[in-house]
């Protein structure tokens, strides 16, 4: 049996990481095979530069970047493939739709930005963690990289709204930290334990 894609999105401070850390530990624990993907993945080469362009360090046309965030996701493509063929689940810390809604969020086309990404692996579930803004700032504020700025976030949420539909499970962040993980948990219980065959077919 193949294992489960699981993408979580959300805008920023919302808890994605912490969540994703706990959900694979318990998964692991309970004797699932499961790994966790994060997008950007700083550690190869386009996410180096993408790291630098994130810390402000190196300037890029929006175009470009946005092309550099989606080449991310096809590197980790086949390894994931193969993960889930062979029956691990992955947990996966933003997907393509940050990708589309941080960039129409600065003001490229919409379903310009789509394109890139079309034709991804198409996630089982995609869990959204909603806070609000006021919310957010209140766990730390923001911090010093080049899309942390109250009002990009304001319309990348706009943008996650346009993009929902009526398969995303949205998850209410502001709750405590153990109360959304029982959330999630329970979103991840509901899969169905024989999902099918893989699709790769992200918005085909
Ligand atoms: N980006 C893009 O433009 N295009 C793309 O294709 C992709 C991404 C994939 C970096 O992403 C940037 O890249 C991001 C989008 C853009 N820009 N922004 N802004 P990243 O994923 O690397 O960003 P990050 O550094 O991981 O931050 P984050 O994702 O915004 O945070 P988070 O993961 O959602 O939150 P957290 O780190 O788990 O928690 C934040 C704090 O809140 C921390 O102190 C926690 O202890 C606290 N916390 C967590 N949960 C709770 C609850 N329930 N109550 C109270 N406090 C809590
Ligand atoms: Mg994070």
């Amino acid at each position: 049996m193949r294992g489960h894609l699981i993408v979580i999105e959300g805008c920023d401070r919302s808890g994605k990481s912490t969540q994703c850390e706990r959900l694979v530990t318990t998964l692991q624990q309970q004797g699932r095979k499961t790994q966790l993907f994060k997008f950007p993945d700083r550690t190869t080469q386009t996410g180096k530069m993408i790291d630098s362009y994130l810390k402000q360090s190196t300037h890029m046309d929006d175009h470009a970047i946005h092309l550099l965030f989606s080449a991310n996701r096809w590197e980790a493509m086949s390894h994931m493939t193969s993960l889930l063929e062979q029956g691990t689940t992955i947990i996966v810390d933003r997907y393509a739709f940050s990708g589309v809604c941080f960039s129409a969020a600065k003001g490229l086309d919409f379903e310009w930005c789509r394109q890139p990404d079309v034709g991804l692996l198409t996630p089982d579930v995609v869990m959204f963690m909603d806070l609000s803004m006021d919310e957010a700032e209140k766990r730390g504020g923001f911090g010093e990289e080049r899309y942390e700025k109250r009002e990009l976030q304001l319309k990348v949420r706009q943008e996650f709204q346009k993009m929902m539909d009526s398969s995303w499970k949205i998850i209410d962040a502001s709750k405590s930290k153990d109360q959304v993980y029982n959330d999630m948990m329970a979103v991840i219980k509901s899969l169905d334990s024989n999902p099918g065959p893989l699709k790769q077919d992200l918005w085909k």
